[in-house]
């Protein structure tokens, strides 16, 4: 028995340092009416969707940071964006820049959230593997300060009930570790959205500038299959500020197969009608998790952060 969800990836091109939230917010709501045109139920936008990806620069004084930084969600400037979905019936996933006060204390994650059809937050998830570096770099090209701007996430990598499923979120860099997908796939996740930012040009490893689209989908469909979960990555694309970003947004299915990608780098919808169902051709079978895994071989996953060479 199915159980379709029509789901579409929403990717955009550059946002300009000074374009303002409102004319993000137009552009995605532009894209989400595409979508529903085409018969989606839910839309994904890319990580940091509202602002132009800020962590390229140095910058010292926290207003100025922080101006890139939602305080309140919706706002002002993301209500349009709340309310467009009410008015069109579809739900969506949606990076940005949070400045949470929790416990007295001031924290800046870099997050994501899911939005109902009825523009209710049912999840949240804030980014845990931040890339980049804490101080400037002169060398570098342009700079990635996430480790500066951000604090890491303190949510963990949760699930959600929704749209039919069971649904799970990360961010970016996340995307490539497969602790991320597979903590969501031991909860059974059946979907999960993620949005990114990636340069073509990686300062540390140049040699590797040229294979950021190849391992950008490797990992996505990696991930994908090894836990029977259909994959949604959307990306900001194109130059932005200077800055050649990836695109290759795409849906993915649980066999790991690409199933939709976007063919340009900027504004552009994709959509595909993912059966839920399809979970099961992979998860009660090759990775069927309580059949085969063997966790006691696995403590060293958790026991180290970093390397502890036993030879
Ligand atoms: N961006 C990049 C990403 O993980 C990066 C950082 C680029 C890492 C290229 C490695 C290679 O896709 C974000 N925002 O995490």
């Amino acid at each position: 028995m199915a159980n379709n969800l029509m789901v579409a990836a929403a990717q955009l091109g550059p946002i300009a340092r000074e374009e303002p939230r409102s004319s993000a917010v137009a552009r995605m709501i532009t894209l989400m009416t595409t979508a529903k045109n085409q018969g989606a139920q839910l839309v994904v936008f890319p990580e940091l969707a509202l602002t132009t990806f800020f962590p390229r620069w140095f910058m010292q004084d926290q207003a100025q940071i922080d101006s890139f930084f939602e305080t309140e969600m919706p706002g002002p400037d993301t209500r349009p964006l709340f309310e467009a979905a009410i008015d069109l019936g579809v739900g969506f996933y949606l990076g940005y820049a949070e400045l949470a006060e929790e416990k007295g204390q001031v924290r800046h994650f870099n997050t994501s959230i899911l939005v109902d059809k009825t523009g209710n937050i049912v999840g949240k998830y804030r980014k845990v593997h931040l890339p980049g570096h804490r101080e400037h770099e002169a060398w570098r090209q342009f700079q990635h300060l996430e480790k500066r701007y951000f604090d890491t996430g303190d949510l963990g990598f949760p699930t959600f009930k929704a749209f039919g499923g069971i649904l799970g979120m990360c961010i970016c860099n996340d995307r490539r570790w497969p602790e991320t997908f597979r903590v969501m796939g031991l909860q059974g996740a059946e979907l999960v959205m993620l949005g990114y930012n990636t340069p073509v040009h990686y300062p540390p490893a140049p040699e590797h500038d040229h294979l950021q689209d190849f391992h950008n989908h490797l990992v996505m469909q990696a991930s994908a299959y090894q836990n029977g979960t259909w994959v949604v990555g959307v990306a900001k694309a194109g130059c932005e500020e200077g800055c050649d970003l990836i695109g290759g947004s795409c849906i993915i299915a649980p066999t790991g197969e690409i199933v939709a990608q976007c063919k340009t780098l900027g504004d552009e919808v994709i959509i595909h009608q993912c059966d839920l169902e399809r979970c099961r051709e992979i998860q009660s079978n090759i990775f069927d998790f309580a059949q085969h895994r063997q966790p006691e071989s696995y403590q060293l996953i958790t026991a180290t952060k970093g390397v502890r060479k036993t030879v």
